[in-house]
């Protein structure tokens, strides 16, 4: 898979593109990451890639025309139907699918932006998605695309190798994974359950999906409304709701 990244800040994806699974990846030509400076693109004499707002107050916009040239360098052989992602906090809002999705696609072009913002003609003629990686602000767009070139490659054949497939993860069927434990068998006082210990697959894999069921349940009961649930799953979360009637919350 290629990904291109225009951005004015190359260099903040160094670090982070260079270690562990990301570099992994790379070694092993799953992800062809292509860093573009969009100040290459700014061919006025002063290479400027930025401006004053229309309408005043302050700050400043990226320039359309460089963000632009950016893009249609990278389109250049690009497959037809390839993403060309504005990362912005009004964007729709990443995640688990959204990453599955963009998997599927041979290229990706993600555009960073800085300051105030890019000039919105940049969405309105040339962005076809624009993604946010949660409601808050902040300084640029790279982080949010570093983030999500992350949880896109964990879905890309070959990357995850010995750690497994990632539709065992938090999410991938809208419920979160249960806990999980290493040696020693006992540490502080608090055994690893026995379940885990005594190493029977079908119970393990029976108990990991009650204990996922149960902190869905606990700590994000907004995403049991869309999860996709066997009979003998929304029995398991009825007799947690009577677990729960049965606490005294003001003892
Ligand atoms: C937050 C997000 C994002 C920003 C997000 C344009 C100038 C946007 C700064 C940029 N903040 N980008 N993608 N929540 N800030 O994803």
């Amino acid at each position: 898979m290629q990904i291109d990244v225009l951005t004015l800040f190359p260099a903040m994806f160094e670090g982070p593109m260079t270690e562990s699974m990301l570099w992994k990846a790379r070694d092993r030509n799953l992800l062809d990451l292509r860093l573009h400076d969009i100040r290459d693109y700014a061919l006025d004499k002063h290479k400027s890639a930025d401006d004053i707002p229309y309408g005043g107050g302050g700050g400043m916009i990226m320039k359309a025309e460089p963000v632009a040239l950016a893009v249609e360098a990278a389109l250049a052989g690009a497959p037809a139907g390839t993403p060309v992602i504005l990362m912005t906090p009004q964007g729709r809002v990443f995640s688990h699918d959204i990453a599955k999705e963009l998997a599927q696609h041979e290229q990706i072009i993600m555009v960073c932006g800085r300051y105030e913002g890019i000039d919105d003609r940049v969405r309105q003629l040339i962005a076809t998605d624009e993604l946010s990686i949660g409601d808050y602000v902040l300084t640029g767009g790279e982080l949010p695309a570093m983030v999500i070139i992350d949880a896109v490659i964990r879905h890309i054949p070959g990357v995850l190798g010995a750690e497994g497939a990632a539709d065992a993860d938090s999410h991938a069927d809208g419920i979160l994974e249960g806990p999980h434990f290493t040696r020693p068998p006992e540490w502080r006082g608090v055994s690893v359950p026995q379940v885990l210990q005594d190493g029977d697959h079908a119970k393990v894999a029976k108990w990991r999906r009650e204990q996922g069921l149960r902190r869905t349940w606990q700590q994000r009961p907004d995403l049991l409304m869309t999860a996709e649930l066997t009979e003998d799953e929304r029995y398991l979360l009825a007799t947690f709701a009577n677990e729960d009637a049965g606490k005294n919350p003001h003892p």
